[in-house]
C-alpha cells in the first residue's frame, strides 16, 4: 500500500476527530477527545511536528490545513459543548419540575384527649368567674396532705391501704388540697384559686376507680363568705359543663377539712330525673363535694377564722368526662385506643 499523503492523513485525522466530539454524550467525554486531538500529545500536535520531514516548500501548504483544521475542531467542540450544556440544563429542568396541579398530602389531625378537654373546660369556667389556676407537687407531705386538712392522725384515709406512702413522711398526694394549703400559707386573703392535677390512692382498677386520677380543687377565701356563695358558684359551674337545663341539688355531707360539708348532684342527662341505668334509679348524678373551710384549716395557715372564711370543693375530672360523655367504663379514658378517642 501507498504510503498516506498528508493531505489523506490530515483528512482521516479530520474525520475521526469529529466522529469522536459528535460521540461525546458529557462534558467529560468532550474533553477527552479534546486531549486526545488537541492536547499537548494529542494526535493533532503529534502531526505538526511531523512536519519537520516534509520537503520545505510543502510546510506552508500541510501548516495551514492543520490550522484550519485545528480551528474547525475548536468549533465543534465549543458547538458539542454548549449543545450538552443544553441538554443537561434541559434533562435537570425535566426532573426537578413541580406538578402544580397535584394534589396535597393530607395531614393526620390530632385532637384533645376528652380529660384534657373537660379539665380546659372546667379552668375556663373557674377563670372566667376570677380564679387562678395553681399546680404543686404529686409528693406530698404527711403534713401538707393530712394534718394541714384537719385529718386526725387515725383517719382512714390515713391507712396504708388507702394512701402511697414512700416513706413516713412522704406520700403521692390523696387530693389537690394540699397545693391549697401551700397557697394560703404563702399570700393573705383573699384567695380565689383552682388546684389541677394528678392524685393518688390504692385502688383496684374497675369500671369507676382508677389508682391515679385526675382532681380539681378549688378555694375561695375572704370576708363574709357564706354557703350561698359556694351554692351560686358551684350551680354557674354546673350549668355551664352541663347546660342551663339541668337541676342541681346540695346534700349535707362530711368532710374532715369543712364543715358545714355538702355534695352537689346533677339531673341525670339520660333519664331527666325519672330514673334510669345510668343514674342508678336515682334521676340524680353525684359531681363533687364541698364545705364551708373549716377553722383547724384557716388557723393551721395562720388565718384567723374570726376575720375571714371561705368555700372549697373538690371533683375528679374522670367522673365529670364519664357523666358529660355518657361514658361508662373509666378505664376507657385510659386504654388510649384511638377508635375510642376519636369520638370526642
Ligand atoms: C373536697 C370537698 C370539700 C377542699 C378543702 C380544701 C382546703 F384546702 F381548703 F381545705 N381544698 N379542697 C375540699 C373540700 C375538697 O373534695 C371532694
Amino acid at each position: 500500500m501507498m504510503p498516506k499523503t498528508m493531505d489523506q492523513e490530515i483528512e482521516a485525522l479530520r474525520e475521526r476527530a469529529l466522529a469522536a466530539i459528535a460521540a461525546a454524550q458529557d462534558v467529560k467525554a468532550l474533553e477527552d477527545a479534546r486531549v486526545k486531538f488537541l492536547g499537548k500529545k494529542g494526535e493533532l500536535t503529534l502531526l505538526l511536528r511531523s512536519m519537520g520531514e516534509l520537503p520545505p516548500e510543502e510546510r506552508p501548504v500541510v501548516g495551514k490545513m492543520v490550522n484550519a483544521l485545528r480551528d474547525e475542531l475548536n468549533e465543534a467542540l465549543e458547538a458539542r459543548r454548549s449543545e450538552l450544556e443544553e441538554a443537561a440544563v434541559a434533562a435537570r429542568l425535566a426532573a426537578e419540575a413541580i406538578d402544580v396541579t397535584l394534589p396535597g398530602k393530607r395531614l393526620a389531625k390530632g385532637g384533645l384527649h376528652p380529660l384534657s378537654q373537660v379539665l380546659r373546660e372546667i379552668q375556663e369556667v373557674f377563670v372566667g368567674l376570677g380564679f387562678e389556676v395553681v399546680e404543686g407537687p404529686e409528693i406530698e407531705t404527711d403534713y401538707y396532705n393530712f394534718e394541714a386538712l384537719n385529718i386526725p392522725p387515725h383517719h382512714p384515709a390515713r391507712d396504708m391501704q388507702d394512701t402511697f406512702y414512700i416513706t413516713e413522711e412522704l406520700l403521692l398526694r390523696t387530693q389537690t388540697s394540699p397545693v391549697q394549703i401551700r397557697v394560703m400559707e404563702s399570700r393573705k386573703p383573699p384567695v380565689r384559686i383552682i388546684a389541677p392535677g394528678k392524685v393518688y390512692r390504692v385502688d383496684a382498677a374497675d369500671a369507676t376507680h382508677s389508682p391515679m386520677f385526675h382532681q380539681v380543687e378549688g378555694l375561695l377565701i375572704d370576708k363574709n363568705v357564706t354557703m350561698g356563695d359556694l351554692k351560686g358558684t358551684l350551680a354557674e359551674f354546673a350549668h355551664a359543663l352541663f347546660g342551663k337545663d339541668r337541676g342541681v341539688r346540695f346534700r349535707p355531707s362530711y368532710f374532715p377539712f369543712t364543715e358545714p360539708s355538702a355534695e352537689m348532684d346533677i339531673e341525670c342527662g339520660i333519664c331527666r330525673g325519672s330514673g334510669c341505668r345510668f343514674c342508678g334509679g336515682e334521676g340524680w348524678l353525684e359531681i363533687l363535694g364541698a364545705g364551708m373551710v373549716h377553722p383547724n384549716v384557716l388557723r393551721a395557715v395562720h388565718y384567723d377564722p374570726e376575720e375571714v372564711g371561705g368555700f372549697a370543693f373538690g371533683m375528679g375530672i374522670e367522673r365529670v368526662a364519664l357523666l358529660k360523655y355518657g361514658i361508662d367504663d373509666i378505664r376507657l379514658l385510659f386504654e388510649s385506643d384511638i377508635r375510642f378517642l376519636r369520638q370526642f
